[in-house]
């Protein structure tokens, strides 16, 4: 796509969800420039203008004109504008369609905010409440059962292809470690899952996304 103009990806090093963005966008061959924000930016201008919500991802694309925010409409939004030959998406209105859907759907309702509340309590609650941390680590363990029962009849999660569904779902497995190292055995105790993670991770695109990420965390944790 070599025509392109680079999308701007608004992002912040540690945070999942623009990380989502970024790897659809290398699986497209979608250039884009990832400007990375503290959390202090979010909440005024000029980037509140960009997302009310005052959160990332967004961004900006100047080839149609487009400012989005919300992770799953923005890979919803890149897929149906760039993803021409259906590379990770599938046909409109096919049933492969709807259930690439369903599953980025689950992801942004069952995982994201599941995943974040565990990160919440256990890093930054300031009182430690053992309830709140059981009931999100327990989430946790349930959507990783839903997907590892899924995965022990199919190898993906949509269409009998490696699709958005899948990749939507690596950001937040990677926080799992830093939530849960001392609960969660993901290889032990959901082999089927941990599988597809290292398939999906060992992606050209995939992998360059996440060894981008690593260098911006190690650059951060320096200043
Ligand atoms: N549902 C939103 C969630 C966005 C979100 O929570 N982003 C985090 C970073 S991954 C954020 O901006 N946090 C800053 C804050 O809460 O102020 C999406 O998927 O885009």
């Amino acid at each position: 796509m070599a025509s392109l103009k680079p999308i701007i990806l608004y992002g912040h090093a540690g945070g999942p969800n623009p990380w989502k963005v970024a790897m659809v966008a290398e699986e497209l061959g979608v250039p884009y420039e990832h400007k990375l924000l503290d959390f202090t930016e979010l909440k005024k201008e000029p980037f509140i203008t960009k997302n009310p919500n005052g959160r990332v991802p967004a961004i900006e694309d100047p080839n149609t004109g487009i400012t989005l925010w919300e992770s799953g409409a923005i890979v919803e939004y890149l897929v149906e504008t760039y993803d021409k030959d259906k590379k990770i998406s599938f046909t409109a209105g096919t049933p492969d369609y709807f259930h690439a859907k369903q599953w980025l759907h689950f992801q942004m309702s069952g995982q994201g905010p599941y995943f974040g509340q565990a990160v919440w309590f256990k890093v930054y609650h300031p009182e430690k409440i053992q309830s709140a941390q059981d009931r999100y680590i327990n989430e946790i363990r349930r959507v990783s059962g839903v997907i590892n029962n899924v995965l022990e009849k199919q190898d993906w999660l949509a269409g009998g292809k490696y699709s958005y569904a899948d990749v939507a779902f690596v950001p937040w497995y990677e926080a799992v470690p830093r939530i849960a190292a001392d609960q969660i055995d993901l290889e032990k105790e959901f082999p089927k899952l941990y599988n597809w993670l290292n398939r999906i991770k060992s992606r050209p695109a995939v992998a360059k996304v996440l060894k981008d990420k690593a260098e911006v965390n190690a650059a951060a944790q320096k200043k």
